[in-house]
């Protein structure tokens, strides 16, 4: 008798545990600090993944992983679940994305959130399945300015010979070459050693990069050139999503939607208060740059631009109101 009911309470205490669903961790990524504008977004998303699934997904988030391309690529294989990226190097994954990496494509942030989450940009997102990636939301970096330690830029023939650090973007680097810089690719990771050593003279990124990279340590100089806009983008890999049942994927999707706002709140945030910062901490910054100036010395490329990704498609996100 005993041994009977030994045998109905190991039972029961086998079916109560499996009664706690199983639990799963999202290892998730971010190039910068835990306290920039990827780590507010990728904090949000995770928050309202474990909220949504009542802690059915978990993350693990590794911030300051620096090297995007290699994060993308472990997202392809699988060896790492999702990570929340530029899309600096994404051009090397899914060709057409290239794209939104244009130099003065769109006009504002309204303009670019607009478009990424309209129908260019969800066909835009809807590219990335069929190169092993699933791509959830636009999450954003931000509009790129440019720092360097030798001088302040005003025009593109203040830059000239300057060796700039570029993402690894075909885009991006081809523009910074019409304007006379010799362009250094690489990864995020290095940069600030490359530019602590001088092995690069300058860079460009957004304000949220350049203070929560504290980079006012290693530049001197800012020019508010705002070149580029830079989104970003939440990638999860397809060993997970395969995994999912419908109302997982749109739970999935709408966490990332949380994300996205999220790091644009920060993002405006820091745009308010980051110029006052980095000259609070010793950065010289032109406010007045030569826009014009810089247009009209990239418009070589853009022809070329126009021809490579299709001038209706540029001219379709350009007009969009
Ligand atoms: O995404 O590589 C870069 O300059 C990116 O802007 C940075 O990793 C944040």
């Amino acid at each position: 008798m005993k041994t009977l009911r030994m045998t109905l309470v190991a039972a029961a205490a086998v079916m109560a545990a499996g009664a706690v669903s199983a639990q799963t961790t999202i290892r998730i990524t971010h190039a910068t600090p835990a306290t920039s504008h990827y780590g507010v977004g990728t904090q949000a998303f995770c928050a309202e993944l474990e909220k949504r699934s009542n802690a059915r997904f978990k993350c693990q988030i590794q911030p300051n992983t620096g090297d995007e391309r290699a994060s993308i690529e472990g997202v392809q294989l699988g060896s790492l679940d999702a990570t929340n990226t530029s899309t600096g190097p994404v051009s090397n994954f899914v060709p057409e994305v290239g794209i939104v990496d244009i130099p003065f494509l769109f006009r504002d942030y309204a303009h670019a959130r607009g478009v990424l989450d309209g129908p260019i940009g969800q066909e835009l997102l809807a590219r990335f399945t069929s190169k092993g990636l699933i791509a959830l939301a636009w999450t954003e970096n931000g509009f790129r300015h440019m720092t360097n330690s030798r001088r302040a830029v005003v025009k593109p023939e203040d830059v000239r010979g300057l060796k700039v650090r570029t993402m690894q973007n075909p885009v991006h680097i081809q523009a910074f070459q019409s304007i006379g810089v010799q362009p250094t690719p690489m990864a995020f990771s290095e940069l600030f050693t490359a530019l602590q050593q001088g092995v690069v003279d300058g860079q460009e990124n957004p304000i949220p990069v350049i203070l929560s990279s504290k980079f006012s340590q290693v530049q001197k100089h800012l020019s508010l050139t705002g070149h580029v806009y830079s989104p970003a983008v939440l990638l999860l890999s397809p060993a997970v999503w395969n995994k999912l049942n419908d109302a997982d994927k749109a739970m999935f999707r709408e966490a990332a939607r949380v994300a996205a706002a999220a790091q644009r709140k920060k993002v405006n945030d820091d745009e308010a208060s980051g110029i006052a910062q980095l000259r609070a901490e010793g950065v010289e910054v032109v406010t007045n740059v030569d826009g014009n100036a810089f247009r009209a010395a990239m418009a070589p490329v853009f022809a070329d631009f126009a021809k490579k990704y299709g001038a209706d498609n540029i001219k379709r996100i350009q007009d969009f109101r």
